[in-house]
């Protein structure tokens, strides 16, 4: 594929998620701000020089016009995004019903709602169309731009049934689905309505890609004890089409996070927060707020450790940081009133007129602010229910390079299988464990703290996003190119 002879053209990477990596405001009837995002996904593939990325995804707002659609399709065409329009109707039914109040609890080991636990019941059945409808939406946009030579990569369980949508209008397309959760056990994903239609659906894909092992290995033994397939060393096998299944563990941009401590704001905003909290170690919690996080867990924990070690009260802080999302879901409305609740107790029992031991923010901070806060800490707590990855522990250990701190890391989450070896692992839901941790992180001697801290840095500087995407693609090209040999033999 060549132009004017000798200049390669890059292939073009499709990358199709729920949300653009833009968020869109709008201004006037055909005016619009664009909110650019730097999230892990970003940066990831901004690094791959070899494809040249577009984007396909919901631009996170209504616009029921056609003058709107025009003038936002425009405006996101120069951030190399194209959106796909879904109605306020399809949005609750699909993103909030569906993917956020059935699939994120089903994947995080917390069950089906009670109310939807029967397939008969009307929210399920309409919520699940709504789903189907959303991805066909998807669908018909990656149809219109794709061109032949293009690499589609769908991302996480809100577009599960898209791989099936886009091989049923062109088997040649080469797809690929990652999933950015855990892949549950097969006895959990067994209780689900459609978790045959949705396994059938993903097994569409070329290549399809899981952060850990053992979420890859959980997806196959449901395709095998559900489906009834066959599972081989390389993924699953249906009437002689091999479906690819792998562990493609996520990392971040870690010279990013290197970078930015060296910024004489960060080093400022660094000196101050080392003054305010001088005398104290700082502890650290940086979560989206949601309950898979195990946020009053974690604080409950911290409680123990106060009340066993009152010598400590005034030597520490837990700065928890906890960004509202979601927040149009009872659940998370009661999540945080929940946290709200324990905070003010904590603090009324161990606080003093001049300090508290808990600082809670429910709000995001910038890159920056986020960096300086990574870098003062000395104990960083990550105490997930459940989780995919988990980045923050990877972007802590980024911070690190100076003070060494600890990082107290929940065994349920995927980054316990990387930084397994650096970190303090616990169960999240022992309190009594993750008091005592807290305990010996703080007290750690430095020989083990360095030791500890090496171990992760090295993993996070060698595992990054960028090698991430560009293991995944690859792999992805790979897959094509071996299954049409075994056409042509
Ligand atoms: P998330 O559940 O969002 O991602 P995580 O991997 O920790 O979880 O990433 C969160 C990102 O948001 C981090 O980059 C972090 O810096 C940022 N963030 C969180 N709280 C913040 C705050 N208060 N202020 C500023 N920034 C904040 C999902 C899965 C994970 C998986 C990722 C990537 O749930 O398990 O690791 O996708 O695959």
């Amino acid at each position: 594929d060549f132009v004017e002879g000798s200049t390669p053209v890059r292939q073009r990477l499709l990358v199709v998620a729920n949300r653009l990596p833009v968020s869109a405001i709008r201004k006037g009837e055909d005016s619009w701000t664009l909110d650019v995002s730097v999230g892990g996904l970003v940066s990831a593939l901004l690094g791959i020089n070899e494809f040249e990325a577009r984007w396909i995804g919901w631009a996170g707002v209504n616009v029921p016009d056609e003058v709107g659609q025009r003038s936002l399709t425009k405006a996101l065409a120069e951030k190399r995004c194209i959106p796909v329009f879904l109605d306020e109707e399809i949005v609750h039914q699909y993103y909030n019903g569906y993917c956020n109040n059935i699939l994120w609890p089903l994947f995080h080991y917390l069950g089906l709602p009670q109310e939807d636990r029967l397939a008969t019941t009307r929210s399920f059945q309409s919520q699940f169309a709504a789903y189907k409808i959303a991805n066909q939406m998807f669908a018909d946009v990656v149809n219109e731009h794709y061109r032949e030579g293009d690499v589609v990569w769908c991302h996480d369980y809100h577009l599960m049934f898209l791989p099936k949508c886009l091989k049923e209008h062109n088997s040649k397309m080469k797809v690929g689905w990652f999933l950015h959760t855990p892949f549950p056990s097969s006895e959990i994903h067994r209780t689900l309505p459609s978790r045959s239609e949705l396994l059938r659906s993903v097994l569409a894909a070329d290549l399809v890609g899981f952060h850990t092992y053992d979420y890859a290995r959980h997806f196959v033994s449901a395709c095998t004890r559900i489906l009834g397939l066959e599972g081989t060393p390389d993924g699953v096998e249906d009437q002689g089409k091999l479906t690819r299944v792998a562990a493609f563990p996520i990392g971040i941009d870690s010279d990013r996070f290197v970078r930015a401590l060296e910024l004489p704001q960060v080093k400022d905003h660094i000196k101050e927060l080392e003054e305010r909290f001088a005398g104290r170690k700082v502890m650290l919690g940086v979560d989206r707020l949601d309950m898979i996080k195990g946020i009053p867990q974690k604080i409950l924990a911290f409680e123990k450790f106060l009340e066993e070690n009152p010598i400590w009260c005034d030597k520490v802080v837990l700065v928890q940081i906890a960004v509202p999302t979601r927040t149009d879901v009872p659940e998370y409305q009661k999540l945080s009133s929940q946290v709200h609740e324990i905070v003010g107790r904590i603090n009324g029992r161990f606080g003093s007129l001049t300090s508290v031991p808990i600082h809670h923010l429910d709000r995001s901070l910038d890159f920056h602010a986020l960096c300086a806060l990574y870098a003062v800490t000395d104990v960083a707590l990550v105490t997930s229910l459940r989780d995919g990855m988990n980045l923050v522990s990877y972007e802590f250990v980024a911070c690190q390079a100076v003070k060494k701190g600890v990082l107290i890391l929940s065994e349920f989450a995927g980054a316990a299988q990387s930084l397994g070896a650096g970190a303090i692992l616990v169960n999240p839901w022992n309190v009594t464990e993750v008091a005592a941790s807290i305990g010996y992180a703080l007290t750690m001697p430095p020989d083990e703290r360095e030791k500890r801290h090496r171990h992760n840095f090295t993993h996070i500087t060698t595992h990054t996003s960028q090698e991430w995407a560009e293991t995944f693609v690859s792999e992805l090209n790979d897959t094509v190119v071996e299954a049409q040999l075994r056409t042509r033999q």
